[in-house]
C-alpha cells in the first residue's frame, strides 16, 4: 500500500465526525484545557496559505492536551459584524447578513479540509441576535454603571468609512481599515469609560504570561504619566484695571507636568488652540482676532500635523493678560500653540524651553526667554566620590577664555601627580557674583590682565574626591566664556605656577585635551550653543530648592505649589459607528425621560432589514431613516421616543466571544456561572500581533467589567498568549489579491494532503517569525510522511531497539512534548525527522516504537498517524491513547565509550554505563589488563578524567 493521502485524509474525517471525536463535554471533574484563536472575519475571499498557521499551532497544543487526558475546548466562530463584512456586501450588492452566511460556508469549508478539533455545536456568530443579545446586555450594564456615556467632543472621522473611529482604529491618524486621512469631527457619540479601567489593566499585565514585546505596547498605549497640576492665575496687563495687576482671582491656568521641578525655568504658558479658557478669555484678550484666526487654522490640522517631531511649530500670543508663576511671582506670558493637544492632561502646558524639546523650538522660534534650571550631575571618573566621607558643597566657575583674534583657547595641565586637564576656573568667593570670580581666576591662574565678559552660557553639577583635603565636593559649575582684548599680564604667583600651566590650543584641539567631566561637558555646551537638557540633574536658579536632585524637587515642589495626578494617555472608547451592520446601541432617547436603556426583557433589539444599508455621510447611521423601527414609546414613561440608530463598532462582538464558547445557547445568561467557572480562564490563547492595543486592550476591559458585575470569576480572561509571525507569499509580500500572490490552501492540500500542509506550515520557521510559503516545502513535508508510512514495513515480531535508538526515542518524547508546550513546533518536526531516520536505519523495529513515533506525530500530522495506529490494532483513536512517556534515566545514552591513555597516548578503549562516577571509571580501567600492560607497576602520578570521554594515566 502506498501514501494516499486523499483517500486517507477525507476518510478520517467523516469517521471523527460521526463518531463525534470533537466534542466537548462539560465534565466538571477532570482537569480543563481551553485553547483559542482569534476568530476570523468570514472575507468573501475565503483563507489563503497564511490564515491557518495559528489554528494549526493550537490544534496541535488541543491534540496533544487530548492525549494527556485534559479535557480540551477549542471552539471556533466569527466575527461577522463591522466594516470589512459591510464594504463587501455593499460592493457585491448583496445584504451583508446573505454574504455573511455564504462566505461562513465557504470557510468552514477550507477549515475542514485542514482536519481541525473543533466542537462545531460551539459555533459562535456575533451577528447572531441570540449572540448580540447579551452583548446589548452588558452595554446596558455599564450604561447603569456610568460606564457608557453619551458625548459631544470631536471625534476622529474617516470621510471614506464615513463613520466616526475610535483611538486604536488608527493607524498614524489614517484610517486602519482603508488608509484614509481622519479628520476631527465634533459629533454625538457613545463612549465607553475605558480610563477608569487604565489602573488596573496596565498592573494586571503582571499577572500575564504574555510577550512581554505585547505587554509594553499596552503599557505604552495606557500611558502613565506621574506628575502634577499647577495652578497659574490670570492677571490682566491693563493698568487703568484697578486691581493694578493683582491676580484676578476668578481665572486661572492650570497645566499638567510630569516636571514640577523645571517650575522655576518656565518663561511662557501654552494653551492648546481648543482651550475652552481661550473663549472666556476673551475680553481680556487685546489681538483676539488674531488669536482666533489662527484657532480656525489649528482646526484644519490632524493630529499627525500638529506634534510630529521636527515639524516647525507655530502659535500666537495672547495680548493683554500674563500669568503669575506661582513659585517665582513673576508675570509669565501666554500663548496659544497647536502642539498641545487639547485632550491631554489640561490642554496647558507651562513651557520650559531650557528642558523641553518642544518648547525649546518655539522658544527659539519666537525668541522667548530660555532659562536653565537644571544642571546634569558629571561624576569624577578620575577621582569618583567615595563612600561615607562627608560631601561639601562648592559654588564654582569655569571660565572658557578665548582669544578671538586667533580662535585659540586657554586651558590648564595640572601637577603630574594630579593629572587633570581642565578649564580655568575655581570657587566662587563670598562677596562676588559670578563675572568677578571669573576674572580674578584668569588673573591669578593665568596672569591675563585685559579680559572682557562675553555670557554666561551653562551649568552642570560635578562631584568627585578632592584627594589634597581629603573631603568629597559637590559642585556646581557655572560656566562663562572671556574674550582676551590684549595679551597684557602680569606674573602668575608660584604657587599657582607650581599647581598649573596655561596651555592655548586650536578649537578643535580642546574636547581631547581636557579630560575632567564638568570641563569636557561645558566646552561640549559651549561649542553645540544648545542650551537644552532634558534630562535628570540638580536644581539651579531655584531658590530654597536649589542643589536638590530632580526627583526630590518634584516631589517637594509638588507638595508646595501643585496637586499630585497621574495622568492616562488612553482616551474612552468611542464606541457609536454611522453604519448599518453593527449590533444597535439598546437605548432609547425620550424627551422627558432622557437616555433610557431597553429593557433587558425585550433584549435583543434586532437590526432591522433596510433598503439602502450605505453609509449616509451626514453622521446619522443608514437606520434613521426607517421610522417604524426608530419611533418607540420610551420605556420609562411611555410617551413616544426615538431609538438610538447608532450602532456598534467591530470589536463590540470580539470583546468576549470566548465566554460564549463555553455556554453558546444559554438563554438566561451571558454564561452559565458553573461552567464559566470551570472552563475560565483561556489557558492559551493565539492571534496576530497588530492587536495588542486593540482587541487585547478591549478584551481585557470588557472582562473586567464583567467580572465586577460578577458574570464571571476571573479578572483576566487569557492567561498565556502568544503572537504568530505572518506567512508571506514567495515574493516576500504579504499574500494579497492586490499582488496576486494568494495561494489557496485548497490547492496545496489537493495535492500534498492536509497532514504535509500542517507539518510544512509548522516546520516552516520558528511560531513567532514570518517566512515565505514554498510549496516546494509542503512537497518535502509529505515525503517525510512517506517515510513513516514506510517505516511500518519495518515492523518485526521480535525486533528489538539498540540502546542508543532507545535513548533517541525517550529524548524524542521529552522533546516533542516540550516543544509543543512551548510552542517550538519547528523544533519538535524535526525531532520527529532525526527519530525517524534513525528507526529506518534499524535493521527491524517493534511495534511498541513505532507507535510511540506515531503518537507524537499525531499532534501536527492526525490523519496519517491515525490510519497507521488504527491498523497496527488498535481499536480506538489515537486521540484517545495517552501521550507517550519517557524514562528520565534512558535520556542519555546507555554506554559511553572510554578512551584510555597513558601519558596522553591512547591505550585501550572499553564501554560503560554513562551514568557511572569518576570513581568508577577510574576503577575499571586500572583493573583491565590491558591497561595495566603499560602502566607496568610504575608510580601513577596523576589520574584525570574528562567525563565520559578519556582517561589519562600520567606515571
Ligand atoms: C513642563 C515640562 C518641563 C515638561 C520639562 C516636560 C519637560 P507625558 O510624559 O507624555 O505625560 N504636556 C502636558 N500636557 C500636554 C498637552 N495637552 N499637549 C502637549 N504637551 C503636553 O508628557 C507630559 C509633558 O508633556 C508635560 O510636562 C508637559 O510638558 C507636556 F522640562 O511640563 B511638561
Ligand atoms: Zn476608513
Amino acid at each position: 500500500m502506498i501514501y494516499d493521502p486523499k483517500t486517507i485524509e477525507e476518510k478520517w474525517r467523516s469517521i471523527w465526525r460521526d463518531e463525534n471525536l470533537y466534542e466537548t463535554k462539560d465534565d466538571f471533574k477532570r482537569e480543563k484545557y481551553y485553547v483559542l484563536d482569534m476568530f476570523p472575519y468570514p472575507s468573501g475571499d475565503g483563507l489563503h496559505v497564511g490564515h491557518p498557521k495559528g489554528y494549526i499551532a493550537t490544534d496541535i497544543m488541543a491534540r496533544q492536551k487530548m492525549m494527556e487526558g485534559k479535557n480540551v475546548l477549542h471552539p471556533m466562530g466569527w466575527d461577522a459584524f463591522g466594516l470589512p463584512a459591510e464594504n463587501y456586501a455593499i460592493k457585491n450588492k448583496i445584504h451583508p447578513d446573505a454574504a455573511v452566511k455564504k462566505n461562513i460556508i465557504r470557510f468552514k469549508e477550507q477549515l475542514e479540509k485542514i482536519g481541525f478539533t473543533y466542537d462545531w455545536s460551539r459555533e459562535v456568530k456575533t451577528t447572531d441576535p441570540s449572540y448580540y443579545k447579551w452583548t446589548q446586555w452588558t452595554f446596558i450594564q455599564m450604561f447603569k454603571k456610568g460606564l457608557a456615556y453619551e458625548s459631544f467632543e470631536p471625534i476622529n472621522w474617516c470621510p471614506s468609512c464615513k463613520t466616526g473611529l475610535a483611538n486604536e482604529d488608527l493607524e498614524d491618524g489614517h484610517c486602519e481599515r482603508c488608509g484614509t486621512l481622519v479628520e476631527k469631527k465634533p459629533m454625538r457619540q457613545w463612549v465607553l469609560k475605558i480610563t477608569d479601567y487604565a489602573e488596573r489593566l496596565l498592573d494586571d499585565l503582571e499577572k500575564l504570561d504574555w510577550p512581554e514585546s505585547i505587554k509594553e505596547s499596552q503599557r505604552n498605549w495606557i500611558g502613565r504619566s506621574v506628575g502634577a497640576e499647577i495652578s497659574f492665575p490670570v492677571r490682566t496687563t491693563d493698568s487703568t484695571d484697578e486691581t493694578d495687576g493683582a491676580p484676578d482671582s476668578s481665572d486661572v491656568i492650570k497645566v499638567f507636568t510630569t516636571r514640577p521641578d523645571t517650575l522655576f525655568g518656565v518663561t511662557y504658558l501654552v494653551l492648546a488652540p481648543e482651550n475652552d479658557l481661550i473663549n472666556k478669555l476673551e475680553s481680556k484678550v487685546s489681538n483676539f482676532s488674531e488669536v482666533k484666526k489662527y484657532i480656525e487654522a489649528a482646526a484644519k490640522k490632524t493630529e499627525i500635523d500638529r506634534t510630529a517631531e521636527g515639524r516647525e511649530k507655530t502659535g500666537v500670543e495672547l495680548k493683554g493678560l500674563t500669568v503669575i508663576n506661582p513659585a517665582t511671582k513673576e508675570e509669565v506670558a501666554v500663548w496659544v500653540a497647536d502642539y498641545v493637544l487639547n485632550d491631554y492632561g489640561t490642554g496647558a502646558v507651562m513651557a520650559v524651553p531650557a528642558h523641553d524639546e518642544r518648547d525649546y523650538q518655539f522658544a527659539k522660534k519666537y525668541n522667548l526667554e530660555i532659562k536653565q534650571v537644571i544642571g546634569p550631575y558629571c561624576a569624577s571618573t578620575m577621582s569618583p566620590v567615595r563612600e561615607g566621607i562627608k560631601i561639601v558643597p562648592r559654588k564654582m566657575i569655569n571660565c572658557i577664555l578665548r582669544n578671538p583674534k586667533t580662535d585659540e583657547y586657554a586651558c590648564l595641565k595640572w601637577r603630574e601627580d594630579f593629572g587633570w586637564t581642565t578649564l580655568i576656573g575655581g570657587g566662587i568667593e563670598a562677596d562676588e557674583d559670578v563675572v568677578t570670580a571669573g576674572l580674578r581666576e584668569i588673573r591669578e591662574e593665568s596672569g591675563y590682565l585685559n579680559v572682557k565678559f562675553v555670557k554666561s552660557f551653562g551649568t552642570c553639577f560635578g562631584g568627585g574626591y578632592a584627594t589634597h583635603k581629603k573631603e568629597n565636593r559637590f559642585s556646581s559649575n557655572v560656566g562663562l566664556l572671556f574674550d582676551l582684548v590684549t595679551d597684557k599680564k602680569e606674573e602668575v604667583a608660584e604657587k599657582e605656577q607650581a599647581n598649573h600651566k596655561i596651555k592655548w590650543l586650536k578649537r578643535d584641539e580642546v574636547a581631547t585635551f581636557l579630560n575632567v567631566e564638568s570641563s569636557i561637558y561645558l566646552w561640549e555646551l559651549f561649542l553645540s550653543n544648545e542650551n537644552l537638557y532634558t534630562g535628570e540633574g540638580y536644581l539651579l536658579a531655584s531658590s530654597k530648592y536649589d542643589d536638590l536632585t530632580t526627583a526630590e524637587a518634584r516631589t517637594k515642589i509638588t507638595k508646595d505649589l501643585g496637586k499630585a495626578v497621574i495622568r492616562y494617555k488612553l482616551r474612552d472608547w468611542v464606541f457609536s459607528r454611522q453604519r448599518y451592520w453593527g449590533e444597535p446601541i439598546p437605548i432609547i432617547h425620550c424627551e422627558k425621560c432622557g437616555a433610557v436603556p431597553v429593557p433587558e426583557k425585550d433584549l435583543p433589539v434586532a437590526l432591522p432589514e433596510v433598503e439602502f444599508y450605505e453609509p449616509s455621510g451626514t453622521g446619522e447611521s443608514p437606520l434613521a431613516n426607517i421610522t417604524d423601527w426608530v419611533n418607540v414609546k420610551c420605556p420609562k414613561c411611555g410617551q413616544d421616543g426615538k431609538r438610538e440608530t447608532n450602532t456598534m463598532p467591530q470589536w463590540a462582538g470580539s470583546s468576549w466571544y470566548y465566554l460564549r464558547y463555553i455556554d453558546p445557547n444559554n438563554n438566561e445568561a451571558l454564561v452559565d456561572k458553573k461552567k464559566e467557572k470551570y472552563w475560565s480562564p483561556v489557558d492559551m490563547y493565539v492571534g496576530g500581533a497588530e492587536h495588542a492595543t486593540r482587541h487585547l486592550i478591549y478584551a481585557r476591559f470588557w472582562h473586567k467589567f464583567l467580572y465586577d458585575i460578577e458574570a464571571v470569576s476571573h479578572d483576566e480572561p487569557f492567561k498565556r498568549y502568544t503572537n504568530l509571525g505572518l506567512i508571506l507569499a514567495a515574493d516576500g509580500r504579504k499574500m494579497s489579491k492586490r499582488w496576486g500572490n494568494v495561494i489557496n490552501p485548497d490547492d496545496i492540500i489537493a495535492k500534498y494532503g492536509a497532514d504535509a500542509f500542517r507539518v510544512y506550515e509548522m516546520f516552516l520557521s520558528p511560531f513567532t517569525q514570518s517566512a515565505s510559503f514554498l510549496e516546494s516545502g509542503v512537497a518535502a513535508a509529505k515525503s517525510f510522511l512517506n517515510r513513516v508510512f514506510i517505516l511500518k514495513d519495518k515492523i518485526a515480531d521480535n525486533a528489538e531497539l539498540n540502546n542508543e535508538t532507545i535513548t533517541l526515542l525517550n529524548q524524542t518524547i521529552k522533546k516533542v512534548g516540550d516543544d509543543i508546550n512551548n510552542f517550538k513546533f519547528n523544533t519538535a518536526v524535526s525531532a520527529l525527522m532525526i527519530l525517524s531516520n534513525a528507526l529506518a536505519d534499524c535493521e527491524s523495529i517493534d511495534v511498541k516504537s513505532y507507535s510511540i513515533l506515531l503518537q507524537l506525530l499525531a499532534p501536527l500530522a492526525p490523519h496519517i498517524t491515525e490510519e497507521l495506529w488504527q491498523s497496527h490494532g488498535n481499536k480506538e483513536s489515537i486521540f484517545k491513547s495517552s501521550w507517550p512517556k519517557y524514562d528520565e534515566k534512558l535520556l542519555v545514552s546507555e554506554l559511553t565509550t572510554i578512551v584510555v591513555q597513558v601519558n596522553g597516548k591512547m591505550r585501550d578503549t572499553f564501554e560503560i554505563s554513562s551514568s557511572s562516577s569518576e570513581e568508577e571509571i577510574k576503577q575499571t580501567a586500572l583493573d583491565r589488563p590491558s591497561t595495566q600492560k603499560w602502566i607496568e607497576q610504575k608510580e601513577i602520578k596523576k589520574i584525570i578524567i574528562v567525563k565520559g570521554k578519556v582517561i589519562n594515566i600520567v606515571i
